[in-house]
């Protein structure tokens, strides 16, 4: 049997612009995805854009009602700052009114709500002053945070600051993904930066705010690096990795400070960011009270054909090499690799003092689900419920041998509308038909996980 700690947090997550829907209404302004998919629908799966995901915006009610059967006793989602501040100063009162109905409902149920502020969603009024490059973001992304402890911190009292903010680094300042797709490293480790000076000074403004007996967050994507080798330029290659992205946005938020071996890598290779004096004591003074991890799959990290420094682009630590353990999820094409949650559990213990912290996204995106559909109409999704068994018996293992881990959640509650890849990839424990009203429908895994939550645990 593995049991789970008393109290363990089961539930689930999604965003404000993978859910909500309504991206143009009661006077939301648009972000950069509603204007990307404006520009080029062609780029997004089956041309299905952001004003179409999953439209919680009128169903809550109804999902929470679904979580409240499945037993979750937790869920994350976002706010959309565009949303709650369409022009960065003044107050949308609609916005205000969905949100408190929203958490309150959570509250009522019994479903704690950690709730994030930031998950890809630029404000595009702030994307044309420059984004996360422009130095003044960072003090709008501060008041935004400060308006939204003060309206909602009567009712929540988990937050994050950003969901996976390398991942809209990698993919929108050198990658293609996310807007505005530029390919310049040095731009990237100043958008990083930035980021991360806009998620201090928002912990700064929790600390401040009149309801600050709760606690703050950031969500990280952490994929454990293994090297191909332990020959020394694989090693090497492992390190930077590990330094980019592991390290770069986990010392900073949990201690603080950037590693020495990183910032003269920087220096070095002439990508140091601009700074200004009182920075660092910003880092220093605004560190967090937990970390959410989200684990999908490892990095598997290989010295680049041909040495490059200074590293112009990451991606070249990824050179293509068939790892022989190597198990794949053929409809998203990422790893499956179970072992990878036991490793950044520990690491998490060992190396960051022991932080509270939780899996806040894991799932297995899986195309053209319809197909596992029963007689019954329920999708018959044994291959997540073994993914999700599979990590949790090595969540298990690690928290036995003591990691500070309090939570389990899975992307996502849910399918919800993911970004280029729309409805391409469905994760949900509920089923969603974008072509019949959104309606919900419960998947096989979430009468199983409903029991493993009854339980506190699972026997396999
Ligand atoms: C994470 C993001 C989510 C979600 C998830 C699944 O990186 O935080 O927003 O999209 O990945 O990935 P995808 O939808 O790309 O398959």
């Amino acid at each position: 049997m593995y049991q789970f700690p008393k109290g363990f947090l089961w539930g689930a997550a999604t965003s404000a612009p993978q859910s909500e829907g309504a991206a143009l209404k009661d006077g939301k302004s648009p972000t950069t995805w509603d204007k990307w998919f404006e520009m080029e629908p062609e780029l997004f799966y089956d041309q299905v854009g952001p004003e179409n995901t999953s439209n919680t915006y009128e169903l809550y009610k109804e999902d929470v009602a679904n979580m409240k059967a499945m037993n979750l006793n937790s869920f994350r989602t976002s706010i959309a700052w565009s949303r709650l501040l369409p022009d960065g100063k003044n107050l949308n009162p609609k916005a205000v009114a969905f949100y408190r109905d929203y958490f309150q409902e959570l509250v009522d149920n019994g479903v704690e709500p950690i709730i994030n502020l930031f998950h890809f969603d630029m404000p595009w009024w702030l994307m044309e002053k420059g984004g996360w490059e422009a130095r003044e973001s960072v003090d709008h992304f501060a008041y935004y945070a400060s308006v939204a402890f003060e309206q909602f911190g009567d009712i929540v009292k988990k937050w994050a600051t950003f969901n996976e903010p390398l991942v809209h680094i990698e993919c929108g300042y050198y990658g293609d993904a996310h807007w505005p797709k530029v390919h310049d490293f040095k731009r990237a480790i100043q958008v990083g930066y930035h980021t991360l000076l806009a998620h201090a000074k928002a912990v700064a403004a929790f600390r401040e705010s009149k309801y600050n007996d709760g606690q703050i967050s950031i969500i990280l994507n952490l994929s454990p690096v293994y090297p191909r080798s332990q020959e020394p330029a694989d090693l090497e290659a492992a390190k930077w990795a590990d330094h980019i992205y592991i390290r770069s946005f986990l010392d900073c938020a949990v201690k603080g400070d950037f590693a020495d071996e990183f910032v003269a890598l920087l220096k070095e290779a002439d990508l140091a960011p601009v700074t200004e004096a009182g920075d660092r004591e910003i880092f220093l003074n605004n560190t967090v009270d937990f970390v959410g991890c989200n684990y999908y799959q490892p990095m598997r990290v290989q010295a680049p054909e041909v040495a490059k420094r200074p590293i112009s682009d990451p991606h070249d630590l990824f050179a293509p090499y068939d790892w022989p353990e190597k198990r794949i999820n053929p409809h998203r094409g990422w790893e499956i690799y179970p072992r990878g949650i036991y490793d950044i559990a520990m690491r998490l213990k060992e190396s960051y003092d022991n932080i509270p912290w939780y899996i806040s996204e894991n799932g297995m995106g899986v195309s053209e689900e319809e197909r596992f559909e029963n007689l019954d109409g329920i999708i018959e999704d044994d291959y997540r419920i073994e993914f999700i068994e599979d990590h949790l018996a090595e969540l298990h293992r690690a928290i036995e041998a003591g990691s500070p881990c309090f939570g389990y959640h899975l992307w996502t509650f849910a399918d919800c509308w993911s970004w280029l890849n729309a409805y391409k990839n469905r994760y949900g424990y509920y089923r969603v038909d974008i072509k019949d009203g959104f309606k919900r429908t419960p998947k096989q895994s979430s009468f199983w996980m409903a029991d493993v939550i009854a339980k506190n645990g699972f026997s396999r």
